[in-house]
């Protein structure tokens, strides 16, 4: 809480006014005021952290998970309130509401699309609810709306994947198709726009086409069952996540096809099951997304509270795989 001074009266009047909101704390009853950092009774306060996670769409949602709740834990001071949205932006704005109206100290969220969150987010602000995205940004004017916002950089991301192929697969004519993630997320626009910038100057690669498989394996392989009908000459497939890219495989395998040899495949996000398709051949290269932002949250979310000064974009680190280097990493994964 940012301390400021007020005059010895004032300070009588609001210790004493203190001293109640932290009786009304201790019996539960959340003043939603944030409590005196002394903390009567157990060392600190807990804090309450309301997190929308956008669903379980995939091995990476799933990791990504799995970080936040080991982080946000009651040992590590946080009582955490979480929400699976089914991939639904309404169903996400209607748990950011619900947080609000519990009072929490602190909220959360990786937006499922970048825009239609001003709304929520300046009811937040009405309420002194500080709120920091992890994973995917918005695309909001007012970035007074959040504190922080850590996650990859998507573009980046994408140029390495373009590049790669640019150079190790551009050497001759060859025809490329890309199966996007969300329509509207980050990930999957930044990403197309990262790919595209890299292999714009390749007169070699000509991009035949590209569907949106929404970051599902199932709907990856909906969409290649699709451009193998509609194309024979398919030489590579960028997909904006490996579980896009495992749904390809399948449908390549399928068509009595070859993934590695006749149609090869590179992929974004580096979980375990893309990893071992790549250590097998099946996919060719891997640009990782770091899903474990749940350490990194808890920290900025216990400055947040503290009412310390905290990083406006915290970019995370992404490594990238090749067959070799894959088969040296996986046994290590944590993910
Ligand atoms: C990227 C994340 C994307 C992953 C997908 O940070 O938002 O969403 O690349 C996931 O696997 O579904
Ligand atoms: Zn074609």
């Amino acid at each position: 809480m940012a301390r400021t001074s007020y005059p010895r009266t004032a300070l009588a009047v609001l210790s004493f006014a203190a001293f109640i909101a932290l009786g009304a704390c201790a019996s539960g009853s959340e003043s939603g005021a944030g409590s005196d950092s002394t903390g009567a009774g157990g060392g600190g306060d807990v804090i309450t952290i309301g997190f929308a996670q956008i669903g379980a769409e995939s091995g990476w949602r799933t990791a990504n998970t799995a970080s936040i709740k080991e982080a946000l834990s009651r040992e590590n001071g946080f009582d955490l309130k979480f929400s699976d949205a089914q991939q639904n932006q309404e169903n996400q704005i209607q748990a950011i509401r619900s947080y609000i109206a519990q009072g929490v100290d602190v909220i959360a969220f990786s937006p499922v699309v970048e825009s239609g969150w001003d709304a929520v987010l300046q009811e937040a602000k009405a309420a002194n609810i500080p709120v920091i995205l992890t994973d995917r940004a918005i695309d909001s004017e007012d970035d007074s709306l959040y504190v922080s916002f850590i996650g990859a950089d998507f573009v980046e991301e994408g140029r390495r994947a373009g590049e790669w192929v640019s150079e190790n697969l551009g050497t001759e004519p060859i025809t490329v198709v890309e199966l996007q993630g969300t329509t509207g997320s980050a990930p999957a626009i930044d990403r197309q726009e990262g790919f595209a910038d890299a292999v714009a100057g390749n007169s070699n690669i000509t991009m035949v086409d590209s569907q949106v498989g929404n970051f599902t394996r199932a709907e990856g392989k909906t969409v290649m069952e699709g451009f193998l009908q509609a194309h024979d000459d398919i030489d590579v497939v960028f997909a904006h996540n490996d579980d896009m890219a495992l749904g390809a495989i399948e449908a390549i395998e399928a068509a009595g096809l070859t993934p590695g040899e006749d149609i090869k495949l590179v992929s974004i996000d580096g979980v375990k099951d893309g990893m071992t398709a790549l250590a097998e051949g099946k996919i060719s290269y891997i640009v990782e997304c770091n899903p474990l932002l749940g350490p990194d949250l808890a920290e900025i979310a216990k400055k947040v509270v503290a009412g310390e000064e905290v990083e406006k974009r915290i970019v995370t680190k992404d490594e990238a795989f090749d067959q070799e280097a894959a088969t040296k990493a996986l046994p290590d994964r944590k993910y």
